[in-house]
């Protein structure tokens, strides 16, 4: 079995202050499908490992997946370093792991017990998190931080959320930083076009990223688009709504690199790339389609109009969750701009008659993306990453009050 690899990388690590212990991390991680479990636990570990003084190990069951959003990782490694984190294959055996100071569950995966064990018996437990999904739901804000305790350990709610009452999303330090200075910088814009095999788009062109499950909808917008007086340039990261796009423009095997065009729409097949090189694909386009958790959350933080394709669940229980956020994000909007927003969000998320739902959309667009762009600062006061080490801190002064005070 192949074992240790180190790689590199040009990130600065966050010196912990001198003589200090830095604090140890375990996250946890079950793929169930698609990248969202994955990519939100990798972004968390990258930040946890790279801005606060932690040690981060993160244990994820299948690495295929990991190695798709992570390319420099191998998926046959046991254990290999990655962005300054350590990160290991959730395999069977847990006998001879140490638990960490801090262990965070993502999405509520089970424990192995042999690690359940030996959290019980380290002096003092570690702080337990379960970092749950995401959701604009009013009941979220009761439920953040709630204790459930498995004796001797006590397992902590956390969840995300838009809310001063929830723990807030995922933002790296400079992430609003860099993504101003691209847009304030024709070299780095030029650079990007590049990286994707493109020219810069001429101006009056409409930029359009599309990142989305399968969906019916897409023919009626693609057609829209066609007819359209504007040009509009699509570029589609490689995924699953891919053969569908091929399929529009007769081609059965559509894959990265391919380009179609027919009307005044082109559409461009993207290679799917590395987690933090999404983020420059959502600031250069002028309105983003994303899907799932964590696309959804940067597509907020680049600013820009957006359609959320929330992820599908069999008791139909999305709609309510698209509808809490759609309720959040269109507050301050006018009647006509949130009605337009709603209309095509419903029409694109199984509602029908997304092509009819574009003009308003698209006509609301200037009034929309100024809204998003003060909505990315509103939402930047609520830091998830700091909100966890100070949850883990505060966590550990509870925990000497009573031994005090017994
Ligand atoms: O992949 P997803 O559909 O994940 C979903 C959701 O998170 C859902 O809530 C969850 O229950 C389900 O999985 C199991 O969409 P999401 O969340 O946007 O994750 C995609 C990740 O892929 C995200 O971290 C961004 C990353 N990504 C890249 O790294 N490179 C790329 O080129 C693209 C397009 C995305």
């Amino acid at each position: 079995m192949r074992v240790m690899m180190t790689y590199s990388t040009p990130q600065v690590q966050a010196a912990p202050p001198a003589g200090a212990i830095p604090i140890t991390c375990d996250i946890f991680c079950n793929v169930i499908d698609n990248y969202g479990d994955i990519g939100v636990a990798w972004r968390l570990a990258r930040q946890l490992a790279d801005e606060l003084p932690l040690v981060v190990r993160l244990w994820v069951d299948e690495l295929a997946s990991f190695a798709k959003i992570c390319p420099v990782a191998d998926a046959g490694l046991v254990q290999q370093t990655c962005c300054g984190v350590e990160v290991r294959h959730w395999g069977e055996d847990f006998s001879a792991v140490l638990a960490a100071d801090l262990v965070i569950d993502a999405f509520g995966c089970k424990l192995p017990e042999a690690y359940l064990a030996a959290m019980a018996a380290r002096k003092p437990p570690p702080v337990w998190i379960n970092l749950e999904y995401l959701s604009a739901e009013q009941w979220v804000e009761g439920c953040h931080r709630l204790p459930s305790p498995r004796p001797p350990l006590t397992r902590y709610f956390f969840f995300p959320g838009f809310t001063r009452r929830t723990g807030g999303l995922l933002l790296e330090h400079d992430l609003l930083a860099r993504r101003d200075a691209f847009w304030a910088d024709t070299t780095q814009q030029q650079r990007f076009w590049r990286s994707v095999g493109l020219e810069v788009p001429d101006a009056g062109a409409l930029k359009v990223s599309l990142f989305g499950y399968e969906n019916d909808a897409l023919a009626g917008l693609f057609e829209v688009w066609q007819r359209g007086a504007q040009p509009v340039l699509c570029l589609v990261p490689e995924g699953r709504i891919l053969p569908q796009v091929g399929r529009h423009f007769g081609d059965d095997a559509s894959q990265a690199g391919k380009r179609y065009r027919r009307g005044n729409l082109e559409v461009c097949v993207l290679p799917f790339v590395r987690q933090q090189d999404y983020d420059a694909l959502l600031w250069a386009c002028d309105v983003n389609f994303v899907r799932g958790e964590d696309s959804c959350v940067r597509a907020q933080w680049a600013g820009k109009p957006f359609v959320w394709q929330i992820y599908p669940q069999d008791d139909g229980v999305h709609w309510q969750k698209l509808q809490a956020f759609l309720d959040h994000y269109s507050a301050s909007l006018s009647p006509a701009a949130a009605q337009a927003v709603q209309g095509l969000w419903q029409a694109w998320n199984g509602g029908g008659g997304a092509g009819a739902a574009w003009p308003a959309f698209d006509a609301a667009c200037g009034e929309v993306g100024q809204r998003s762009l003060d909505w990315a600062q509103e939402l930047s006061a609520n830091n998830l990453a700091l909100n966890l080490l100070d949850f883990f801190g505060e966590v550990g002064r509870m925990r000497a009050f009573k031994i005090e005070g017994q």
